[in-house]
């Protein structure tokens, strides 16, 4: 009964548009989601160094190179927020990270793609990072408060990498006929594997509904593709790139875009595992991890040396 009150009092609090702090009370299912996602969400944001970090020596000026490093160790810092906002919730840090190496956890399908030209790099900082401001932008309101500040200014990061992204198509786009047709290569690859980041179809998301009612979503999965549809269909054109989907085509009524299916078998096999990219992206982090491990030993011997100082001197 007091577990209902409580629950019904936190519930009132959500309609409030209250936010949550990590030392409220939860309920235990809120704060199971909530690490479930925030996690995922680190993960993406680490695993999503790599395609791009692939590129870095290869980058064709010292201005794309200078870019490109500062874009890979932006998303560095926001999978550190997001570990850090996942730990608020009670989850250890080393646990969290063992499930992504373990190859238990999941993180976003889109960065289980190769990365085959320079032409990639431009498409995923339109597209990838577009579409994560679509949805990042939601979060940022979301109800726990730590995972919204963090969206923030992740989100600020995001619009500059989505700038970037757009600057390097038009300049592809409008370049010489072998670089029009690098860039258009590159979109048709990514274009679907982006709309896949949205995650299933509403009636097939069993979290949605959970995550809508306790706000920490606050659009559901198809809305929130459409937007992106709606935006980068209309981003395409005004460089004149094409999108490849014969479905494709313009509702007058609703002011939508309407495109084809997406290919759900694809998606779920990318999710479980078995994507282009999958096994090679778990052994790299598996390799950077084990090559850390000298770094996060003299962290600890430091902190625990400052500690002991700190002690003796007070
Ligand atoms: N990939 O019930 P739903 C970035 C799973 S960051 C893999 O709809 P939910 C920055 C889902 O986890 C990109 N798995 O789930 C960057 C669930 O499995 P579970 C990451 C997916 O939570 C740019 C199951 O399917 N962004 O790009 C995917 O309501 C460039 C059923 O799905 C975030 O993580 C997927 N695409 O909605 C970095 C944002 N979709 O856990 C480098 C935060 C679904 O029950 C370079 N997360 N699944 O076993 C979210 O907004 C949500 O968690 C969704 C999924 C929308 C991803």
């Amino acid at each position: 009964m007091e577990k209902e009150n409580n629950n019904t009092t936190f519930q009132e609090r959500i309609d409030k548009g209250e936010t949550i702090e990590p030392k409220d009370q939860m309920p235990e299912r809120y704060r199971q989601q909530l690490i479930r996602m925030m996690s995922q969400h680190a993960h993406s944001e680490i695993v999503g160094m790599l395609p791009e970090g692939n590129w870095i020596t290869r980058a064709p000026s010292l201005r794309r190179k200078m870019i490109l490093l500062s874009k890979v160790q932006d998303e560095a810092g926001h999978g550190l927020y997001l570990y850090s906002a996942t730990e608020t919730l009670g989850a250890s840090r080393q646990e969290v990270i063992d499930d992504l190496l373990n190859g238990h956890a999941k993180y976003s399908s889109i960065f289980n793609y190769p990365t085959l030209s320079w032409a990639d790099i431009a498409v995923i900082g339109w597209l990838v990072d577009g579409a994560a401001i679509i949805n990042q932008t939601m979060l940022a309101r979301s109800s726990y408060g730590p995972y919204a500040r963090a969206m923030v200014r992740i989100c600020k990061e995001e619009s500059f990498h989505k700038k970037q992204g757009y600057e390097m198509v038009a300049t592809m786009a409008d370049g010489t006929p072998e670089q029009q047709e690098m860039i258009q290569d590159a979109v048709n690859r990514w274009w679907w594997p982006t709309l896949m980041m949205f995650g299933p179809h509403d009636e097939d998301s069993p979290n949605s509904a959970e995550l809508i009612k306790w706000g920490v979503k606050s659009k559901t999965n198809d809305e929130l593709r459409q937007s992106f549809v709606d935006r980068h269909v209309q981003e395409a054109h005004t460089v004149g790139l094409e999108i490849p989907d014969p479905d494709l085509k313009f509702n007058e009524e609703t002011g939508h875009w309407v495109f084809g299916e997406i290919d759900w078998d694809e998606f779920w096999n990318v999710v479980k595992g078995n994507g282009p990219m999958n096994r090679q992206r778990i052994n790299t982090r598996r390799e950077a991890h084990e090559n850390g491990k000298w770094v996060r030993e003299a962290a600890e011997e430091y902190a625990r040396k400052q500690k002991l100082s700190e002690e003796k001197a007070s």
